[in-house]
């Protein structure tokens, strides 16, 4: 399992995780990138001074590249757009908007971005304004979520830019990981499944919630107000159901889900908080160290290859 993307961050695997606020602390990004994949540190909405420490933290048990998500709705971004460039990050991911003015001051540190691509229209863009490479990010996805699926966004982003594509939203084992370069992709993001690893730092009932996730359980609130986030299905969402049943206005949804996410993450409270996972939660089961989770992503390809040619080939 090699692609360009190895070679751009000087990795084994090209699997990021994916940068999960409150989920996606130094302990975990340092265990991924310890098994050979790229971990992330989220800065979510935190302050540049947490990002710091979140950084120091991870050297201290990784020697492997590890990577910083940047959420573009952050009140801190300038901050912390400095903070990554002065630690010298092998790179950075964004979400939740158009990272364009940052990738100059980026490029000059040496730090090298991968935005996350709701739309073909943003990935031309953001590989015209020098990004390294461009996550297309499915709806499948947890958390803060676009309109099209992975199967659908994937190779019409591949089709339309020349560097790298990564694939995320819905994979969580061996099957998606080569469903995901079928699609053309060279390296895929990996966020629920990491939830449920022995290094995550996540409550605990946040992750026994994500291990008992059914099929059905991770679903869209705030679609209708155009802010649609995907979490588990509990007495939250109910509340937004009704909320966006009555026409509620933007400001009075975000009053209503604030905090959501740190009530949940740290708290534990996963009735009233925000219990962010994507679809694929319904098959994340059981709870492995990292190396073990990515021994089983790359150990289970030549079966799923063996299955493809079998069936495919006759
Ligand atoms: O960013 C995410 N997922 C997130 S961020 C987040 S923090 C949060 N917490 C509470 C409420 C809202 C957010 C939780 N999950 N994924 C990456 C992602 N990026 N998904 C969608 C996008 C995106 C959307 C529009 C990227 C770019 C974009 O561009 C718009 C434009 O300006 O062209």
């Amino acid at each position: 399992m090699k692609s360009r993307i190895c070679d751009l961050l000087g990795i084994q695997y090209p699997i990021f995780q994916g940068g999960m606020a409150w989920v996606s602390t130094a302990e975990l990004a340092a265990a991924v990138s310890n098994a050979g994949g790229f971990g992330i540190i989220a800065a979510g909405g935190a302050p540049a001074d947490y990002v710091r420490e979140q950084i120091h933290k991870a050297k201290t048990l990784t020697n492997k590249p590890f990577g910083v998500n940047v959420m573009l709705l952050s009140p801190y971004v300038e901050e912390i757009m400095k903070v990554v460039c002065e630690e010298g990050l092998a790179a950075i991911t964004t979400g939740a908007g158009n990272p364009a003015k940052y990738i100059p001051a980026l490029k000059e540190a040496g730090v090298k971005i991968f935005p996350v691509v709701p739309s073909v229209a943003l990935a031309k863009k953001m590989e015209k304004d020098g990004a390294d490479g461009v996550i297309a990010e499915g709806t499948e996805s947890g958390g803060h979520i676009g309109e099209l699926t992975t199967m659908a966004l994937t190779p019409q982003v591949v089709d339309a830019v020349s560097i790298p594509v990564l694939a995320a939203g819905g994979i969580a084992d061996s099957r998606g990981v080569a469903a995901a370069f079928a699609l053309g992709a060279e390296g895929v993001q990996i966020g629920t499944r990491f939830i449920c690893s022995t290094e995550c730092t996540v409550h605990e009932n946040y992750k026994k919630a994500v291990e008992n996730a059914k099929d059905r359980d991770a679903v869209v609130s705030g679609r209708g107000i155009g802010h649609p986030v995907r979490s588990l299905k509990n007495k939250l969402t109910k509340g937004f159901e009704k909320l966006e049943a009555e026409h509620c206005t933007v400001e009075q949804f975000e009053e209503y889900g604030a905090g959501g996410l740190r009530i949940a993450a740290v708290e534990g409270d996963v009735v009233n908080g925000s219990v962010m996972a994507g679809q694929i939660a319904g098959m994340v089961s059981n709870i492995k160290p990292c190396a073990e989770i990515i021994a089983d992503l790359v150990g289970g390809l030549p079966a799923v290859l063996g299955h493809i040619s079998e069936k495919l080939e006759g």
